[in-house]
């Protein structure tokens, strides 16, 4: 956690020591007055001990705000997980959409026989190489965080009965198809909302999980009032394990943005289909434009 995020949850300050009491002038003590029993020792009693100290209460200037407890999304089915001016924010979790058999067969030939690359994406003028490996499938290029992933028709046949199997269970169709390839753990994808004026408002977005289990985190955008600050926003960790496809749509990327973050244990390869659709950019449009100023 944040040292900002746990600050918040702290009300007082530590007061400075109680001051000893003092004995009255003119009261002689009685050397024959009972000693107070020395301080019982405890487990941590080593050493010299010091006078306790108190802790005091001070209203806060501003009331305390509680960090929303982080939602965990793992059962199947429709979940609507926002509703605000740009309407409902929806994601649709189906675990197992691919039997596991099927699931097996189709990993092992994509990591194989897809051309994975790593890009070079472009932040305040520096560039930086993506920490995982992609391909691009669609007669559209995709522009991104600045650089741009050619057209690209030649679908791999797994791939085209894979669309087919997620337009059937959406309804949707599409176009397109941004492939990542996470190598282990330390492969990511930072914050981000799939936004780019190329994918039209409200998109739908169509997530395949193939391989080992990741998770998918998503963080609410802060009103204006906060001015980017995602201390108090609502999160939501949902576990993409293999055979998983998620659906996001309505205003999931006006309203919330998502990451895949690095873990520190070891993690297996792991798949991520992101079936989309790709309109032509206006003429005079930049390719790439955001919605947001977010980068992937
Ligand atoms: O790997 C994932 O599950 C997410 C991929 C993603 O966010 C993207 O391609 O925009």
């Amino acid at each position: 956690m944040s040292d900002k995020r746990q600050r918040a949850r702290v009300q007082g300050s530590w007061a400075k020591p109680l001051p000893k009491p003092s004995v009255p002038t003119g009261v002689v003590q009685n050397s024959q007055q009972p000693k107070p029993a020395p301080p019982a020792a405890t487990s941590w009693g080593c050493g010299p001990q010091k006078t306790p100290k108190t802790f005091e209460f001070h209203q806060p200037a501003k009331p305390v705000r509680d960090v929303p407890p982080e939602r965990v999304i793992e059962q199947a089915g429709d979940h609507e997980i926002s509703l605000g001016p740009s309407g409902v924010s929806r994601l649709r979790l189906l675990p197992g959409f691919l039997p596991p058999e099927d699931a097996d067969w189709m990993f092992s030939r994509l990591l194989a026989e897809l051309p994975w690359s790593q890009k070079t994406n472009l932040r305040q003028g520096e560039a930086y190489e993506e920490p995982r490996l992609t391909c691009w499938y669609g007669e559209l290029p995709y522009t991104y965080s600045r650089s741009t992933m050619a057209a690209n028709t030649q679908w791999h046949p797994v791939l085209l009965s894979l669309r087919a199997a997620v337009q059937q269970a959406s309804g949707c169709s599409f176009n397109s198809l941004l492939c990542n390839l996470y190598r282990d753990g330390h492969d990511s994808i930072g914050w981000h909302s799939d936004d780019e004026a190329s994918l039209g408002l409200k998109p739908t977005i169509a997530s395949v999980s193939l391989g080992d289990t990741r998770v998918f985190s998503l963080r609410k955008q802060p009103p204006p009032e906060e001015n980017g600050d995602y201390t108090y926003v609502e999160r939501i960790r949902v576990p993409l394990s293999h055979g998983t496809l998620l659906l996001m749509d309505g205003a999931t990327q006006d309203d919330w943005q998502h990451q895949v973050a690095k873990e520190y244990h070891d993690r297996g390869p792991r798949i991520n289909l992101t079936f989309r659709t790709i309109h032509p950019e206006p003429e005079g449009h930049r390719p790439g434009s955001k919605l947001r100023s977010t980068t992937k």
